[in-house]
């Protein structure tokens, strides 16, 4: 692992939200929520006490994977529901760099989930937010995890049987330790929310609730209109009783039947209103809180749910391989021959030369894309014995299959 470069950047120059605009031509559709959550983020960073130089924006593919393009610091726009991944790899390597993951729903609930998941587990250090539209937006219009039942899309003509998920309880299940909610209507919590989940140290996720004006117009609207946010809305104050709607009339309480519920205060007293208490170490109420809604008509609570101090990722490797060097000695690779499986079950094989740099190729290849591609080959060629299809085609469909699967680099 590379040592650490520098400590975190306590002396950031003083920078302006222009400073971190790029000279990119902006390709959202006009009138998109990725563009409040841009300026959001864009306002927020001279605020951080961080530099552009050391910060990173990593994401994977659709409408809100777009966003490293539009901020003026380091950035990837990666591979389909592998932003996670990659942050993970960049995040122990380079401890001293702020690093964010942006992703929609489809990219990191549908392809990405694995890896959200583990990244969230892991508690590794990076701040990742999620632009919940509720649909596919860059590929026009198709149902995602988070598409509420009954929808009605290009790929759900007859509607959605899918029972969607809901992000924060995925997250609170996962084990994340800094899990909060925000959306795109109201600039200042989304800020106030995602300056929270910056500071937090390990994995802060964010849910911003976003309108793709294009594929799912209004989906959010009774929740965060204006006039609805007041009684449809539970902003969560950490230490304070859970009330909301005009005046505080509503509340929440947690039943003898363990069930979180909204209420009428007059009806309870607030003595029985549950208080919140983000930093509580068993994650119950979190979830609880987070399963307090299940559709947009029903009062929805945002702010942070979940804040606890753990172990964080990087951090935790380091001291274990510093308990391994103390033990052993520093680990010697000069002239050896590493072997070692992926968690796909990929192996690579890894030659290093006398000076302790990798020489050889390292090869990496699935026995089941293989198997696979000579069963098509085989079928091919059956088919072919009565058809003009070419012995060159049959070689060309057979490699494409197994290097799916298996790749070499030098
Ligand atoms: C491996 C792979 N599978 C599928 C796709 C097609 N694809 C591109 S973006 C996308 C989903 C985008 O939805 P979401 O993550 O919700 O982002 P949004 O566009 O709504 O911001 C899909 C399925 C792809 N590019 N790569
Ligand atoms: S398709 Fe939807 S999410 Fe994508 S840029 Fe357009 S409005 Fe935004
Ligand atoms: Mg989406």
């Amino acid at each position: 692992m590379t040592d650490v470069v520098q400590e975190h950047d306590h002396t950031a120059p003083v920078s302006t939200p222009a400073d971190w605009k790029t000279d990119q031509e902006v390709r959202w559709c006009p009138g998109c929520g990725d563009y409040s959550i841009l300026t959001a983020v864009r306002q927020l960073m001279p605020d951080l006490g961080v530099s552009r130089e050391n910060t990173v924006f990593i994401s994977g593919i659709g409408c809100a994977a777009r966003f490293p393009y539009y901020m003026n610091t380091y950035g990837m726009h990666g591979i389909h529901g592998r932003a996670p991944a990659i942050a993970t790899g960049l995040a122990m390597a380079r401890p001293d760099l702020d690093i964010w993951v942006v992703g929609g729903d489809g990219d990191l609930l549908s392809i990405g989930g694995n890896h959200l998941l583990h990244a969230l587990r892991r508690n590794v250090n990076v701040t990742m937010l999620l632009f919940n539209n509720m649909i596919y937006g860059l590929t026009k219009g198709q149902y995602s995890p988070t598409s509420e039942l009954g929808k009605v899309t290009k790929s759900t003509p007859f509607g959605s049987i899918d029972a969607p998920f809901n992000p924060l309880s995925v997250a609170i299940g996962a084990g994340a330790t800094f899990v909060a909610r925000t959306h795109d209507m109201d600039r200042q919590h989304m800020i106030k929310t995602l300056k929270r989940a910056h500071d937090h140290k390990g994995a802060g996720f964010v849910e911003i609730l976003q309108n793709c004006n294009v594929f799912n117009d209004g989906a959010w609207e009774t929740l965060t209109t204006r006039q609805n946010r007041e009684t449809m809305l539970i902003d969560l104050e950490h230490g304070k009783p859970v009330r909301f709607g005009p005046d505080g009339a509503m509340g929440v309480v947690v039943g003898t039947d363990g069930q979180a519920r909204v209420v009428d205060v007059a009806d309870v007293g607030e003595d029985a209103l549950l208080v919140h208490d983000e930093a509580r170490p068993e994650p119950g109420l979190a979830f609880l809180l987070a399963q307090l809604s299940h559709a947009v008509d029903q009062p929805t609570p945002v702010g942070v749910l979940r804040a606890v101090s753990a172990p964080e990722y990087a951090e935790a490797a380091r001291e274990q391989l510093a308990t391994a060097q103390e033990r052993s000695g520093p680990g010697d690779l000069r002239g050896k021959l590493v072997t070692a499986t992926d968690p796909l079950g990929h192996s690579v094989r890894i030659r290093y030369d006398e000076r302790g740099n990798a020489c050889s190729k390292i090869r990496a290849s699935s026995v089941c894309g293989i198997v696979v591609g000579r069963i098509i080959l085989f079928l091919m060629r059956f088919r072919s014995s009565r058809s003009s299809m070419s012995r060159w085609t049959q070689r060309r469909t057979f490699a494409s299959v197994a290097s799916a699967t298996t790749f070499e680099i030098e």
